[in-house]
């Protein structure tokens, strides 16, 4: 059955897969991805009011049934955008069932059937992860969590999805803090959470080198929501989070949009700390409102965004991982033609991204500038201090024998920023 027919042909302005930028293709650049749980889950409810879209599919939600009918137009949309990779959480792909085993019996029925329906096309897991924030039992966190009991079935959920990664190919595995973090400090041990946080992450590690998952764990940051704190604020949090435990040779990072601008950052600040420590993985693609103070995921649009976060990824020489579109529709946009018009927007907003950020790298003037506000660094007594080879006492003397030093050269932010606009705008 098609869901999708009704559905005209989606025309791109600036996504052409097979085009070369920087000598490398499109589509090498941007691992596009869907996520299962917006894509083919949210239906626009919100805490004032229920559905507006209708994902069923033909089943009736909460059913097996249901499950591979979501597969199915899942497999559908996918093909007819050209999307080559998909993102799912366990529960994404089937209903929470009153056991552990039913509920695993579902995931090994479900994963054949998706397996089977990527036999004979180019779709491949761009990443797995596991659902521990929506049922109750984690209302107190899954790795953070007080309860030993709840800490084993956190665990159980991880081993489970980390199979059905394996076993779909996954390029990754995430883990998103979703409810560990806290509400009070009246009531938490934080030092505690944390390194149960990370025996959890230490454990999956192992488990899944010793099942052969070749890939990247990512710690995908976010400050806040549904916790009012949580320990994964953002990438700097996390690079010194994964440091003290040891696991910085197993995990990179995986950014959001919205999750860094929630942090009160920009998304290439994200991208630029990540890059900086070798540990820029993956990215979820959407925006946020500045003048909302939640996690939108909107569909990105703005294409000064794309275009300083494509400059981070060229930059970096690219991600392990991919753009997932961790992103939905506007609860008013509720066709099927809206949801692939949402795809074709973030598509051609990075697209133009990558085709502007190359560009920016092309013309050379920014690169240019910024080595030269730091030439002083290459010579003399600047790179006798980057060699470690001076003390405070000899560079105190020298201050005093300056006298002063020479006046300090212009930041020229004005003048960068009207290239940017030249080659973003002509
Ligand atoms: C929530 C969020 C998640 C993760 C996966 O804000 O971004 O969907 O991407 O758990
Ligand atoms: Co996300």
């Amino acid at each position: 059955m098609a869901y999708f027919d009704s559905v005209g042909e989606i025309k791109f302005r600036y996504w052409d897969p097979e085009k070369k930028i920087l000598g490398k293709k499109m589509k090498e650049h941007l691992p596009f991805a869907m996520a299962w749980w917006h894509n083919l889950g949210a239906a626009g409810g919100d805490m004032f009011g229920s559905a507006s879209a209708d994902k069923s599919f033909g089943a009736v939600p909460g059913t097996m049934e249901h499950a591979k009918a979501k597969a199915d137009a899942g497999f559908e949309f996918m093909k007819k955008l050209g999307l080559e990779y998909f993102c799912f959480h366990d529960l994404d792909l089937v209903p929470e069932a009153e056991t552990l085993e039913e509920t695993n019996a579902r995931l090994d029925e479900i994963s054949d059937y998706i397996l089977e329906k990527m036999k004979g096309t180019n779709i491949k897991c761009l990443w797995g992860t596991a659902n521990l924030f929506n049922n109750p039992r984690y209302m107190n966190g899954a790795g953070s969590s007080c309860s030993t009991e709840v800490y084993c079935f956190a665990a159980a959920q991880v081993k489970k999805a980390l199979d059905i990664t394996v076993k779909l190919g996954g390029r990754g595995y995430v883990f998103w803090g979703g409810r560990e973090g806290y509400e009070t400090l009246l009531n938490t041990d934080m030092k505690l959470e944390q390194e149960n946080i990370a025996a959890l992450m230490k454990m999956a590690v192992e488990y899944g080198r010793s099942i052969g998952f070749k890939g990247d764990f990512y710690i995908e940051p976010k400050p806040k929501e549904p916790m009012k704190h949580q320990y994964d604020f953002d990438a700097a949090t996390a690079i010194g989070f994964l440091r003290r435990y040891g696991l910085d040779k197993d995990f990179k990072l995986n950014i959001e949009a919205n999750h860094a601008t929630l942090a009160g950052h920009t998304f290439n600040h994200e991208l630029r700390v990540c890059a900086d420590n070798g540990m820029l993985g993956s990215i979820d693609a959407n925006q946020g409102d500045l003048l909302l103070g939640w996690d939108t995921d909107e569909f990105p649009f703005d294409v000064y965004e794309t275009t300083f976060a494509m400059y981070e990824v060229l930059r970096a020489g690219g991600l392990t991982g991919g753009f997932n579109f961790d992103a939905k529709n506007r609860r008013p946009s509720n066709t099927p033609e809206d949801m692939f018009q949402a795809f074709a927007l973030g598509m051609d907003s990075f697209a133009l991204g990558l085709i502007k950020a190359a560009a920016i790298i092309e013309d050379g003037r920014i690169d240019g500038f910024v080595k030269n506000r730091y030439a002083d660094w290459e010579k003399g007594i600047g790179a006798d201090i980057r060699a470690g080879k001076t003390t405070l006492a000899q560079l105190s003397d020298m201050a005093v024998r300056l006298g002063k030093p020479a006046a300090p050269p212009s930041g020229k932010q004005e003048y960068l920023q009207r290239i940017v606009n030249e080659i973003l705008f002509g």
